[in-house]
Parts: structure tokens; sequence; C-alpha cells
């Protein structure tokens, strides 16, 4: 098996970041990025406002009790997400198989390009200098044999870091780092492990597997091997266009049974939110395609809804009502769902991150990619995605792809 080379890329205080370079006077300084003049709460902050203790989530009173001659500004996530684009398509030119893992985020898979353009460390510092340049902001780079790995290696150093990661250093380097700063590893998790003498994640490497999975079941399966740095996921080389953000799946054999079909309709549903969500965009046609077991018959239709939408519950529905109307009854071999018709959206006054429209949905939804950024991929699939033969979610393309 040929050894990948993995580079994971994370700005640094990205919204924050932009406005200090977009703001000369703001450099140097406490800034604050406020999302939505409503909502009132502290999106990020630059590296000068952490060291008074802010932090991302905080209501921006309590920001400004902490830091009161810091600078609060409103957030401006058109002009985050242009750069963001921009900075996708440098990326670009470095490897094909480039992942948009969030808006600030992405996972470049270098196997096979060092030949060709350099070496992976001289590719990460031309990629940096060239965001530097035509954006004045900094971000941070891990590279390593995995996704897993060149995330957990890209934080070992920020700002502005460059850390190569070789297997063989995760006991040196991963193994002493706390417990909670592995994935699916939240605030509860590591009060848990604390509580059985395990503190660290060389401990949860050192654990009995078997004890860790009776503890927490398919996740603690997970930390054993995240802690032994085993990640198996591919870089998912996918983003909205303006055509539309959508996934097909061919599945594994004919599928007739309904409830088997709506968690594949249900899953891809969720892959296509969460793209849909970290490229900040929402869509209003819905399109299935079913082809059929004999692989030649294809149907298709399209519904559009009435708002824009990035919620995994609407595509779904959506997706599933339609399925009803099409389906003869034969037995299926590919599902494919697309979101199209889509806008930016900030470009849509309603549409703000945190408003309040089908408000509490969501905050769920961004909520649970915040999650699934720091946890892990499973760390909130629904009771109705477990695999009830091996209680493993049905997930195709990895651990944490954006799928
Ligand atoms: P992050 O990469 O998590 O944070 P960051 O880039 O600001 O800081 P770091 O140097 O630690 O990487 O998120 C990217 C952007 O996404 C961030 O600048 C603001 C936005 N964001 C929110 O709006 N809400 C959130 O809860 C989080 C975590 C991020
Ligand atoms: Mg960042």
């Amino acid at each position: 098996m040929v050894n990948k080379i993995i580079m994971h890329v994370d700005m640094d205080a990205f919204y924050a970041s932009i406005e200090q370079a977009d703001n000369p006077h703001y450099r140097g300084k406490p800034v604050m990025v406020v999302m939505g003049p409503r909502v009132g709460i502290v999106s990020t902050s630059s590296y000068e406002a952490r060291k008074f203790g802010v932090k991302t989530g905080m209501p921006v009173t309590e920001a400004y009790r902490l830091c009161p001659h810091g600078i609060f500004v409103t957030a401006r996530l058109g002009r985050y997400l242009s750069i963001s684009r921009e900075i996708f398509k440098i990326y670009q030119n470095y490897s094909p198989l480039v992942e948009y893992y969030s808006v600030d985020e992405a996972f470049i898979d270098l196997t096979g390009c060092e030949r060709l353009l350099g070496a992976a460390p001289d590719l990460a510092k031309k990629i940096k200098a060239e965001i530097y340049s035509r954006f004045g902001i900094t971000c941070s780079v891990g590279i390593a044999s995995n996704k897993l790995l060149a995330k957990m290696a890209g934080e070992l150093q920020k700002p502005d870091g460059l850390t190569v990661l070789a297997d063989a250093d995760i006991p040196k380097y991963i193994w002493p780092l706390p417990s909670k700063d592995l994935f699916y590893v939240g605030r509860k998790t590591a009060a848990k492990l604390k509580n059985w003498g395990i503190n660290t994640i060389g401990d949860i490497a050192s654990a009995n597997p078997l004890f860790l999975e009776k503890k927490f079941g398919v996740i603690g399966k997970l930390l054993y091997e995240y802690a032994h740095g085993w990640d198996v996921s591919k870089v998912l080389s996918l983003l909205p266009d303006a055509k539309g953000c959508g996934h097909s799946r061919t599945l594994e054999y004919n599928v007739g049974d309904t409830q088997e079909i709506k968690r594949h309709l249900q899953e891809l549903s969720r892959m296509i939110s969460k793209r849909l969500r970290a490229a900040l965009q929402k869509g209003k046609t819905i399109t299935l395609s079913v082809r059929y077991h004999d692989f030649d018959t294809r149907v298709r239709k399209a519904a559009t809804i009435k708002v824009y939408t990035d919620l995994e519950s609407i595509i779904y529905k959506t997706s599933y009502k339609i399925f009803n109307e099409l389906w003869n009854g034969e037995e299926v071999r590919k599902l494919g769902i697309k979101v199209s018709n889509l806008i930016t959206c900030d470009s849509y006054e309603q549409l703000t991150l945190f408003d309040e429209l089908p408000q509490k949905l969501e905050k769920v939804a961004h909520v649970q990619d915040r999650l699934e950024e720091k946890f892990g991929k499973k760390v909130l699939t629904p009771a109705s995605l477990l695999n009830w033969d091996t209680r493993r979610p049905f997930v195709t393309g990895g651990r944490f792809g954006l799928g």
C-alpha cells in the first residue's frame, strides 16, 4: 500500500484575520467578530483577544467585560466566503484531491504529487506564502499520513504553524496531549475517562480496547483507533458549485426494502447538508435520481420547495417524497440527490448563520458541524443511520469527511 501524504490547512482566527487584513489599524489589536447585531455572539476573535480569555460562542457582553478596549466588528460573511473560495482555488493548483472541510479548513491529498511538484513541506510553505501575499492572513498546516493525523499535526503549532508528523512520532507528540484533544472526546467523555485514570491520549492508546468499547460503545472503539492515529478516510474532493451540490451512491446490492432506502437517502441528505453549510449555501430545488437493478433504467424528478434550505431534515423529507412519487416498486441499485438553485447565505437577509428562522434546526445543524469538526463525523449519527449488525454507521468516504 502506498503511504499517503495528506495536508490539512486551517486559517488562523479566520474572520478576525480578514478584518485585520482589510483594516490595517486593527492589526496587532484584540478584534472580536460578532455574528449578527441581534444575536450578539462572538464568532471568533484575534489571537490578541484570546489572551484576555475571549472565546468563540461567548456573548458579546461577556467578551466586552473581559476586553473592554477591544474592537468589536459585525461579521461580513460574504467577504469571508469569497476569500475562502479563492483560497480553495489555490489548493487546486497542487492536487486534484482537495476537500472543502469547512469555511477555513481543507484537506489536500498530495500522494503522488511530490515527484512532480516538490516535497510536501515546501508545497506547504508555498501555499502559506501565496495566501499571505494575496489576503494578508496566516494559516497553520499539518502534514501526515492520514486526515486525522494531519489535522492533529496542524493543531500542534498554531498560529502560523507548519508541522510534519511522522507515524513514528505519535507517541512523542500526540500521546502526551490531554484526552480532550482527541476527536470524539468532549468534556463529558474526558471527565468519564478521568474517573478511570485515563488522562492523556497515550492513556487511551494503552487502555484495553474492549474496556473502552464496553464503556462508550462504537465511540470507544474509535477512541482507541484514533489514539493510535488510525484513520482510513479519504479526501473527498467535492465543493458545491453553481450547478448545485449532489451526492450519489451505488448500493452494494439491489435494495427493495424502503427502510434501507430511507437510510441511504438520509445519509446522502446529511452529506449534502453538511457541504452546503460549510460553503454557506442554501438551495431550493431538490432532485432525486434512481437507477434500478438492471442499471439501465434511470428515473429522475425534481421538486422546488418554498424556502432555501441547507437542512438535512428538509432535504431528506423532500427526496423521500419524490422517491415515493416515482418509484415503480422494483429493486434499486443507485440513488442520488442534488440540491440546486443555490444562493449564498449572506445574499439573503434572513439567512444569516444564527438567525431565528427555522431557527432551532439551523442552530442544531451548526452545532452539529462544530461538534463533528472537533470530535469526528460519527459523533451525532442519528440512530436510524446505525448499521444494526455492526453498530457502525453507514458512512462511505470515511470517518470525518465533509461528505
Ligand atoms: P475555526 O477554524 O474553528 O476558528 P478560527 O479560524 O477563527 O481560529 P483558529 O485559529 O483557532 O482556527 O473557525 C473558522 C471560522 O468559522 C471562524 O473564524 C469563525 C467561524 N466560526 C463561527 O462562526 N462559529 C463557530 O462556532 C466557530 C467554531 C467558527
Ligand atoms: Mg481556523
